[in-house]
Protein backbone atom coordinates (compact mmCIF):
# COMPACT_ATOMS: atom_id res chain seq x y z
CA UNK A 1 0.00 0.00 0.00
CA UNK A 2 1.11 3.39 -0.56
CA UNK A 3 2.96 5.39 2.30
CA UNK A 4 0.65 8.44 3.81
CA UNK A 5 2.62 11.89 3.74
CA UNK A 6 2.64 11.50 7.49
CA UNK A 7 4.36 8.02 7.40
CA UNK A 8 6.84 9.83 4.60
CA UNK A 9 7.47 12.45 7.12
CA UNK A 10 8.33 10.31 9.72
CA UNK A 11 10.58 7.95 7.71
CA UNK A 12 12.93 10.94 7.39
CA UNK A 13 13.43 10.21 3.39
CA UNK A 14 14.41 14.33 3.44
CA UNK A 15 15.32 15.33 6.67
CA UNK A 16 14.71 18.85 6.27
CA UNK A 17 10.82 18.59 5.50
CA UNK A 18 10.40 16.07 8.05
CA UNK A 19 11.55 19.19 10.29
CA UNK A 20 8.57 20.85 8.68
CA UNK A 21 6.39 18.16 9.62
CA UNK A 22 3.42 20.13 11.55
CA UNK A 23 3.34 23.07 8.89
CA UNK A 24 3.01 20.12 5.89
CA UNK A 25 0.34 18.40 7.80
CA UNK A 26 -1.03 21.97 8.35
CA UNK A 27 -1.04 22.56 5.19
CA UNK A 28 -2.12 19.47 3.39
CA UNK A 29 -5.11 19.36 6.03
CA UNK A 30 -5.83 22.86 4.04
CA UNK A 31 -5.77 22.04 0.93
CA UNK A 32 -7.36 18.65 1.68
CA UNK A 33 -10.74 21.50 3.17
CA UNK A 34 -10.14 23.77 0.17
CA UNK A 35 -10.44 20.55 -2.45
CA UNK A 36 -13.98 19.67 -0.71
CA UNK A 37 -14.95 23.30 -1.18
CA UNK A 38 -13.70 23.81 -4.80
CA UNK A 39 -15.89 19.92 -5.51
CA UNK A 40 -18.86 21.10 -3.81
CA UNK A 41 -19.07 24.52 -4.47
CA UNK A 42 -22.45 24.08 -6.54
CA UNK A 43 -24.27 23.07 -4.17
CA UNK A 44 -22.60 24.77 -0.95
CA UNK A 45 -23.75 28.35 -2.57
CA UNK A 46 -20.06 28.96 -2.76
CA UNK A 47 -20.18 29.67 -6.82
CA UNK A 48 -19.03 33.37 -7.85
CA UNK A 49 -18.31 36.61 -6.71
CA UNK A 50 -17.98 37.20 -3.54
CA UNK A 51 -18.62 41.02 -3.51
CA UNK A 52 -15.06 42.40 -2.67
CA UNK A 53 -11.55 43.01 -3.86
CA UNK A 54 -8.48 42.29 -2.87
CA UNK A 55 -4.85 44.26 -2.03
CA UNK A 56 -4.40 43.64 -5.34
CA UNK A 57 -7.66 45.18 -6.78
CA UNK A 58 -9.07 41.95 -8.30
CA UNK A 59 -12.44 40.72 -7.89
CA UNK A 60 -12.57 38.08 -5.35
CA UNK A 61 -14.53 35.19 -5.38
CA UNK A 62 -16.20 33.22 -2.73
CA UNK A 63 -13.62 30.65 -3.22
CA UNK A 64 -11.11 32.65 -2.65
CA UNK A 65 -12.54 33.75 0.43
CA UNK A 66 -13.14 30.27 1.66
CA UNK A 67 -9.58 29.00 0.21
CA UNK A 68 -7.97 31.83 2.45
CA UNK A 69 -9.76 31.46 5.27
CA UNK A 70 -9.03 27.61 5.07
CA UNK A 71 -5.19 28.57 5.13
CA UNK A 72 -5.35 31.02 7.54
CA UNK A 73 -7.57 28.39 10.60
CA UNK A 74 -4.89 25.74 9.52
CA UNK A 75 -2.09 27.60 10.05
CA UNK A 76 -2.66 29.62 13.02
CA UNK A 77 -3.55 26.51 15.05
CA UNK A 78 0.17 25.08 14.10
CA UNK A 79 2.64 26.14 16.79
CA UNK A 80 5.46 25.79 14.15
CA UNK A 81 3.62 28.69 11.96
CA UNK A 82 4.96 31.96 13.54
CA UNK A 83 3.18 33.84 10.86
CA UNK A 84 1.44 33.71 7.30
CA UNK A 85 0.66 35.93 4.50
CA UNK A 86 -1.89 35.55 1.98
CA UNK A 87 -2.42 37.03 -1.75
CA UNK A 88 -5.52 37.69 -0.57
CA UNK A 89 -4.69 39.77 2.55
CA UNK A 90 -2.62 43.18 2.50
CA UNK A 91 -0.17 42.15 5.51
CA UNK A 92 0.97 39.14 7.31
CA UNK A 93 -0.70 37.68 10.56
CA UNK A 94 0.68 36.29 13.27
CA UNK A 95 0.42 32.71 14.02
CA UNK A 96 -0.95 31.81 17.74
CA UNK A 97 2.93 30.62 18.34
CA UNK A 98 4.36 34.19 17.21
CA UNK A 99 7.72 33.64 19.52
CA UNK A 100 8.52 30.40 18.75
CA UNK A 101 11.82 30.33 17.83
CA UNK A 102 12.41 27.33 15.86
CA UNK A 103 9.32 29.21 14.38
CA UNK A 104 8.11 29.24 10.39
CA UNK A 105 7.14 31.85 7.94
CA UNK A 106 3.97 30.63 5.67
CA UNK A 107 3.42 32.49 2.15
CA UNK A 108 0.39 31.10 0.40
CA UNK A 109 -1.90 32.14 -2.98
CA UNK A 110 -5.02 30.16 -1.40
CA UNK A 111 -6.55 29.38 -4.56
CA UNK A 112 -4.49 30.32 -8.06
CA UNK A 113 -6.22 30.42 -10.96
CA UNK A 114 -9.68 30.91 -9.93
CA UNK A 115 -10.51 32.67 -12.66
CA UNK A 116 -11.00 28.74 -14.26
CA UNK A 117 -13.69 28.22 -11.47
CA UNK A 118 -16.20 29.28 -13.80
CA UNK A 119 -15.49 26.31 -16.65
CA UNK A 120 -14.59 23.39 -13.90
CA UNK A 121 -10.82 24.38 -14.87
CA UNK A 122 -8.14 23.13 -12.46
CA UNK A 123 -6.88 25.38 -9.80
CA UNK A 124 -4.48 25.08 -7.11
CA UNK A 125 -2.69 26.28 -3.67
CA UNK A 126 1.08 26.98 -3.59
CA UNK A 127 2.99 27.79 -0.43
CA UNK A 128 6.53 28.60 0.49
CA UNK A 129 8.19 27.87 3.82
CA UNK A 130 10.94 30.28 4.79
CA UNK A 131 12.66 30.51 7.92
CA UNK A 132 11.53 33.22 11.21
CA UNK A 133 13.69 35.85 12.00
CA UNK A 134 15.81 35.84 15.09
CA UNK A 135 13.97 37.75 18.35
CA UNK A 136 10.76 37.19 19.44
CA UNK A 137 9.05 39.47 17.42
CA UNK A 138 7.59 38.77 13.74
CA UNK A 139 6.57 41.23 11.27
CA UNK A 140 5.81 41.36 7.07
CA UNK A 141 9.17 42.76 6.51
CA UNK A 142 10.52 39.13 7.62
CA UNK A 143 9.10 37.78 4.82
CA UNK A 144 11.22 39.63 2.61
CA UNK A 145 13.88 36.97 2.01
CA UNK A 146 15.16 35.48 -1.42
CA UNK A 147 13.79 32.27 -2.21
CA UNK A 148 17.01 30.66 -2.11
CA UNK A 149 16.47 30.87 1.83
CA UNK A 150 13.38 28.86 1.07
CA UNK A 151 12.84 25.62 3.46
CA UNK A 152 10.51 24.03 1.38
CA UNK A 153 7.45 24.71 -0.93
CA UNK A 154 4.70 23.35 -2.90
CA UNK A 155 1.66 23.14 -4.28
CA UNK A 156 -2.08 21.70 -4.60
CA UNK A 157 -3.25 21.04 -7.50
CA UNK A 158 -7.20 20.24 -7.84
CA UNK A 159 -7.68 18.71 -10.86
CA UNK A 160 -9.30 15.32 -11.55
CA UNK A 161 -7.36 14.27 -8.90
CA UNK A 162 -6.22 16.34 -6.41
CA UNK A 163 -2.36 16.14 -5.66
CA UNK A 164 -0.16 17.77 -2.82
CA UNK A 165 3.28 18.23 -4.79
CA UNK A 166 5.73 19.47 -1.73
CA UNK A 167 9.83 19.37 -2.07
CA UNK A 168 12.55 21.06 -0.48
CA UNK A 169 16.65 21.48 -2.68
CA UNK A 170 16.70 17.84 -2.28
CA UNK A 171 13.91 16.99 -4.16
CA UNK A 172 10.55 17.06 -5.09
CA UNK A 173 7.18 14.34 -3.88
CA UNK A 174 4.06 14.29 -5.20
CA UNK A 175 0.78 12.70 -2.69
CA UNK A 176 -2.63 11.93 -4.19
CA UNK A 177 -5.65 12.61 -2.27
CA UNK A 178 -7.27 8.78 -1.34
CA UNK A 179 -10.83 10.82 -1.24
CA UNK A 180 -12.02 7.46 0.57
CA UNK A 181 -9.62 7.43 3.41
CA UNK A 182 -8.87 11.32 3.39
CA UNK A 183 -5.19 11.28 3.34
CA UNK A 184 -2.56 12.05 0.87
CA UNK A 185 -0.59 8.98 -0.10
CA UNK A 186 3.06 9.17 -2.11
CA UNK A 187 2.36 9.01 -5.70
CA UNK A 188 5.54 10.22 -7.22
CA UNK A 189 9.37 10.30 -5.76
CA UNK A 190 12.17 12.42 -7.04
CA UNK A 191 10.32 14.17 -9.85
CA UNK A 192 12.59 15.56 -12.52
CA UNK A 193 12.74 17.48 -15.58
CA UNK A 194 14.36 16.86 -18.77
CA UNK A 195 16.65 19.51 -19.71
CA UNK A 196 15.09 19.58 -23.50
CA UNK A 197 12.09 20.01 -24.14
CA UNK A 198 9.38 20.65 -27.46
CA UNK A 199 6.58 22.60 -25.62
CA UNK A 200 5.52 25.73 -24.10
CA UNK A 201 3.08 27.75 -22.47
CA UNK A 202 2.20 31.11 -22.77
CA UNK A 203 -0.54 33.22 -23.02
CA UNK A 204 -0.40 34.58 -26.71
CA UNK A 205 -3.43 36.85 -26.67
CA UNK A 206 -0.74 39.33 -25.16
CA UNK A 207 1.61 38.92 -28.19
CA UNK A 208 1.71 42.30 -29.70
CA UNK A 209 2.88 43.66 -25.83
CA UNK A 210 5.74 41.15 -25.93
CA UNK A 211 9.34 42.73 -25.50
CA UNK A 212 11.75 41.61 -28.43
CA UNK A 213 13.37 38.47 -26.34
CA UNK A 214 10.20 36.70 -25.77
CA UNK A 215 8.83 37.23 -29.47
CA UNK A 216 11.53 35.38 -31.17
CA UNK A 217 11.76 32.89 -28.68
CA UNK A 218 7.83 32.03 -29.50
CA UNK A 219 8.42 33.08 -33.19
CA UNK A 220 11.40 30.28 -33.61
CA UNK A 221 9.16 27.33 -31.86
CA UNK A 222 6.13 28.27 -34.12
CA UNK A 223 8.18 28.11 -37.24
CA UNK A 224 9.09 24.27 -35.93
CA UNK A 225 10.51 21.96 -38.41
CA UNK A 226 11.42 24.62 -41.10
CA UNK A 227 13.06 27.26 -38.37
CA UNK A 228 16.25 27.63 -36.77
CA UNK A 229 15.03 25.05 -34.14
CA UNK A 230 14.54 22.35 -36.42
CA UNK A 231 11.72 20.78 -34.71
CA UNK A 232 7.98 21.11 -34.21
CA UNK A 233 7.02 22.35 -30.58
CA UNK A 234 3.47 21.98 -28.78
CA UNK A 235 1.55 24.47 -26.99
CA UNK A 236 -0.37 24.42 -24.01
CA UNK A 237 -1.97 26.97 -21.61
CA UNK A 238 -4.46 25.58 -18.77
CA UNK A 239 -4.50 29.44 -16.88
CA UNK A 240 -3.30 28.40 -13.52
CA UNK A 241 0.00 27.97 -13.11
CA UNK A 242 -0.42 25.23 -10.72
CA UNK A 243 -1.57 22.82 -13.16
CA UNK A 244 1.17 24.75 -16.32
CA UNK A 245 3.74 23.98 -13.66
CA UNK A 246 2.47 20.24 -12.46
CA UNK A 247 2.07 19.37 -16.51
CA UNK A 248 5.80 20.39 -17.14
CA UNK A 249 7.05 18.23 -13.55
CA UNK A 250 5.58 15.55 -15.82
CA UNK A 251 6.41 15.65 -18.60
CA UNK A 252 8.43 19.24 -19.00
CA UNK A 253 8.07 21.92 -21.37
CA UNK A 254 8.93 25.65 -20.24
CA UNK A 255 6.07 27.84 -18.80
CA UNK A 256 6.27 31.47 -19.82
CA UNK A 257 4.80 34.72 -18.05
CA UNK A 258 6.46 37.12 -19.10
CA UNK A 259 7.00 41.13 -18.05
CA UNK A 260 5.11 42.87 -21.03
CA UNK A 261 4.16 46.88 -22.45
CA UNK A 262 0.94 46.69 -20.64
CA UNK A 263 0.44 48.71 -17.77
CA UNK A 264 -0.24 45.91 -15.80
CA UNK A 265 2.57 43.65 -16.17
CA UNK A 266 5.67 46.21 -16.31
CA UNK A 267 6.68 43.41 -13.91
CA UNK A 268 5.19 40.52 -15.04
CA UNK A 269 1.67 39.33 -13.30
CA UNK A 270 2.62 36.85 -11.39
CA UNK A 271 4.04 37.76 -7.84
CA UNK A 272 7.22 36.63 -6.39
CA UNK A 273 6.72 35.30 -2.85
CA UNK A 274 4.18 33.38 -3.01
CA UNK A 275 4.04 32.15 -6.63
CA UNK A 276 7.19 32.41 -8.20
CA UNK A 277 9.42 31.80 -5.49
CA UNK A 278 7.89 28.10 -4.60
CA UNK A 279 7.69 27.17 -8.34
CA UNK A 280 11.15 28.14 -8.75
CA UNK A 281 12.31 26.04 -5.59
CA UNK A 282 10.35 23.72 -7.19
CA UNK A 283 12.00 23.51 -10.51
CA UNK A 284 15.34 23.77 -9.70
CA UNK A 285 14.89 20.89 -7.24
CA UNK A 286 14.11 19.01 -10.37
CA UNK A 287 16.61 19.87 -12.06
CA UNK A 288 14.77 22.66 -14.24
CA UNK A 289 15.84 26.41 -14.04
CA UNK A 290 13.42 29.46 -13.30
CA UNK A 291 14.54 33.13 -13.99
CA UNK A 292 12.94 36.70 -14.72
CA UNK A 293 15.20 36.51 -17.87
CA UNK A 294 17.67 38.45 -16.35
CA UNK A 295 18.20 36.73 -13.06
CA UNK A 296 17.63 33.64 -11.41
CA UNK A 297 14.09 33.65 -9.35
CA UNK A 298 15.65 32.25 -6.71
CA UNK A 299 18.04 35.46 -6.13
CA UNK A 300 15.45 38.09 -6.24
CA UNK A 301 15.08 40.19 -2.58
CA UNK A 302 11.60 41.12 -2.88
CA UNK A 303 11.20 44.32 -1.68
CA UNK A 304 7.25 44.19 -0.86
CA UNK A 305 5.09 41.16 -0.26
CA UNK A 306 2.82 41.44 -3.13
CA UNK A 307 5.88 42.04 -5.96
CA UNK A 308 5.61 40.97 -9.29
CA UNK A 309 7.87 39.27 -10.98
CA UNK A 310 8.36 37.55 -14.75
CA UNK A 311 8.47 34.26 -14.76
CA UNK A 312 10.23 32.14 -17.10
CA UNK A 313 10.65 28.17 -16.14
CA UNK A 314 11.04 24.57 -17.12
CA UNK A 315 13.15 22.78 -18.96
CA UNK A 316 16.99 23.58 -18.63
CA UNK A 317 17.99 24.23 -22.01
CA UNK A 318 14.98 26.52 -22.88
CA UNK A 319 15.59 28.61 -19.89
CA UNK A 320 19.37 29.52 -20.66
CA UNK A 321 18.43 30.01 -24.40
CA UNK A 322 16.21 32.82 -23.14
CA UNK A 323 18.11 33.88 -20.45
CA UNK A 324 20.54 34.52 -23.55
CA UNK A 325 18.33 36.27 -25.90
CA UNK A 326 17.74 38.49 -23.05
CA UNK A 327 20.73 39.49 -22.43
CA UNK A 328 21.48 39.45 -26.36
CA UNK A 329 18.69 42.37 -26.42
P1 LIG B 1 -4.40 34.59 -9.71
O1 LIG B 1 -3.46 34.27 -8.58
O2 LIG B 1 -5.12 35.88 -9.49
O3 LIG B 1 -5.31 33.45 -10.03
O4 LIG B 1 -3.49 34.88 -11.00
C1 LIG B 1 -2.50 33.97 -11.39
C2 LIG B 1 -2.89 33.25 -12.64
C3 LIG B 1 -1.96 32.11 -12.97
O5 LIG B 1 -2.40 30.93 -12.39
C4 LIG B 1 -2.03 32.04 -14.47
O6 LIG B 1 -0.88 31.49 -15.03
C5 LIG B 1 -2.20 33.48 -14.83
O7 LIG B 1 -2.79 34.14 -13.72
C6 LIG B 1 -3.09 33.69 -16.01
O8 LIG B 1 -3.13 35.06 -16.29
P2 LIG B 1 -3.80 35.61 -17.63
O9 LIG B 1 -5.27 35.58 -17.40
O10 LIG B 1 -3.24 37.00 -17.78
O11 LIG B 1 -3.36 34.71 -18.77
MG1 LIG C 1 -2.21 33.08 -8.11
Amino acid sequence: MSMTLHDFLLAKRDARLSELAPVLAALAQACRRISTAVRCAAFTGQTGLAGSGNVQGEEQKKLDVLANRLMAEALHACPQVRAFASEEDEDSTPGSHAANPDGVLVAFDPLDGSSNLDINGPVGSIFSIQPGPPGDTVGTADFLQPGRQQLAAGYALYGPATVLVVGSVAGVHAFTLDEARGEFLLSQSGLQIAPDCSEFAINAAYQRHWHAPVTRYVGECLAGRDGPRGKDFNMRWMAAMVADVHRILQRGGVFLYPADQRASARQGKLRLLYEAAPMALLVHAAGGLASSGHEPILDILPASLHERVPVLLGARHEIERLNDYHRQA
